[in-house]
């Protein structure tokens, strides 16, 4: 089903003919309420009274999370905090978190995108949804809460973690529909097929993954342990949360971006020029609705690309790629640009290994040294022996060897660098424990 029919399949030229009614209300209204916006529009030489619509979109200035961090905690809210109902915070790796507020209408416009996501992943009035977000100033839990409420789901509100109760409750209440990170999706997926049970017993038709990153390769893994379509869900708390863009169940060819309440554009992280469709760039959301804290212009730092061609599934809204990097994420070894991505795609398709890996990177004698630990199959473990990961090799070595060797070439035709390879035994890579997984660990900081 489509939740917005008349938003979501509106013609092109209506939505861009919306957007700009919107846009030159929400230059008007941050210009009144949030001194750190009328300063930036007054520096660009902008005037509510004489800017021109979406057609000048690209003169208004961008957002950064530093602003944010830089008004802690609430310099940019545009209303009275009486008016605020809400508060949620998203934790960077270091220091203070990013802080967002919602009014009523936030907060609907909220469960309405979310439930918008949820018919997107193809759940249906009166199912029955497992929502293993975490609940708390993490915008996941709560965000797709409400989506499911306003939508007549049953929820199940379990937040994330807690591997063994989560099972139970997939099996005993039997749950349509299931949404968590994807590499927590796979720790279940492991954990169920480890605990010989048959998934086609269970209820469930859907996971609906975001919150990070995540690749074609865990796609398939997932729908083909589980028996369950997997669709992509993205969001980030300073434009709303979850319930930003979601992928059709129809066509998983792109999440479509509600564009009647956020303008997307991609833009070269460098020159902050915007690039053409189809192209990878800096994502950029302008939300047009949000009244707490609306943002113009936000830089994301995810890069990705968008197109506006219509999808089969009659939707009309812009469509964006999976997140292939993060503009910080990147890490420059030796001087070549690395994406996390790039490791994780090359090594789908090599034989004998798990998806699970880590990346270490780190500096001897200056110089800049990646090293992918990747953890092999179990099957693979007991062929080579025990001994093998101990040091002691003995009949496992040939294969060892060869495996090492593929994993070498496949990472040095993606990346064009020489990369340590090291294999794990099984079970030895991070999992994710309920919430966002972090794979790449950079020790050059430290030393
Ligand atoms: O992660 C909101 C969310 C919750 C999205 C549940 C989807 C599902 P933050 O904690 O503010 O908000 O983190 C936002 O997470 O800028 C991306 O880098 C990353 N991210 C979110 N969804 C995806 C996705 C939530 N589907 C940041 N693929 C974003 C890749 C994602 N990265």
């Amino acid at each position: 089903m489509i939740w917005n029919k008349e938003m979501e399949t509106m013609p092109r030229a209506d939505i861009e003919k919306l957007q700009d009614e919107r846009l030159r209300k929400l230059v008007a209204y941050v210009y009144e309420r949030v001194p750190f916006y009328r300063q930036k529009l007054e520096a660009a030489g902008i005037h509510p009274d004489t800017f021109g619509g979406l057609a000048e979109l690209t003169s208004l200035p961008f957002t950064r999370k530093n602003d944010l961090r830089d008004n802690y905690p609430f310099g940019l809210f545009a209303v009275p905090l009486p008016e605020v109902i809400r508060i949620h915070a998203s934790s960077g790796t270091t220091g203070k978190p990013t802080v967002v507020g919602y009014t009523r209408n936030d907060i609907q416009t909220w469960a309405e995108v979310c439930a918008r996501c949820l018919a997107l992943s193809g759940a249906e009035p009166g199912e029955m949804f497992q929502n293993a977000y975490g609940y708390g100033l993490f915008t996941g839990g709560l965000g797709m809460h409400y989506g499911a409420e306003l939508m007549g789901l049953t929820v199940i509100p379990v937040s994330g973690g807690n591997t063994a109760r989560q099972i139970m409750i997939m099996q005993d209440f039997g749950p349509h529909i299931m949404a968590c990170t994807p590499s927590y999706a796979l720790t279940l997926a492991d954990k169920i097929l480890e605990e010989g049970i048959n998934p086609e017993k269970l209820n469930l038709k859907v996971f609906i993954l975001g919150a990070e990153p995540w690749t074609e390769a865990m796609r398939q893994e997932l729908e083909s342990k589980l028996k369950v379509h997997a669709v992509n869900i993205y969001g980030l708390s300073e434009i709303i949360g979850p319930g930003v863009s979601n992928e059709c169940v129809e066509a998983k060819d792109g999440a479509h971006i509600f564009e009647d309440h956020f303008i997307p554009e991609v833009i070269n992280p460098d020159t902050g020029e915007p690039v053409p469709d189809g192209e990878v760039g800096e994502l950029v959301f302008t939300t047009l609705t949000k009244e707490a804290i609306p943002l113009l212009r936000y830089r994301t730092g995810d890069l990705a690309s968008i197109t506006r061609e219509p999808c089969k599934c009659g939707r009309t809204h812009a469509r964006m790629s999976r997140i292939i990097g993060r503009v910080d994420d990147m890490l420059i070894i030796r001087g070549v640009n690395v994406f996390p991505s790039q490791i994780e795609a090359a090594l789908v398709g090599i034989p004998n290994i798990t998806p699970h890996h880590r990346i270490i990177v780190t500096r001897e004698n200056r110089l800049d040294q990646l090293e992918v630990q990747v953890e092999v199959t179990e099957s693979f473990f007991r062929q080579v022996g025990e001994e093998m990961f101990m040091g002691h090799p003995e009949s496992g070595v040939q294969d060892l060897k060869e495996l090492e060797g593929l994993l070498f070439e496949a990472l040095h035709d993606a990346l064009g660098l020489n990369v340590k390879v090291t294999l794990l035994p099984p079970g030895q890579a991070p999992r994710s424990e309920g919430g966002k997984l972090k794979r790449v660990v950079d020790k050059r900081q430290l030393q």
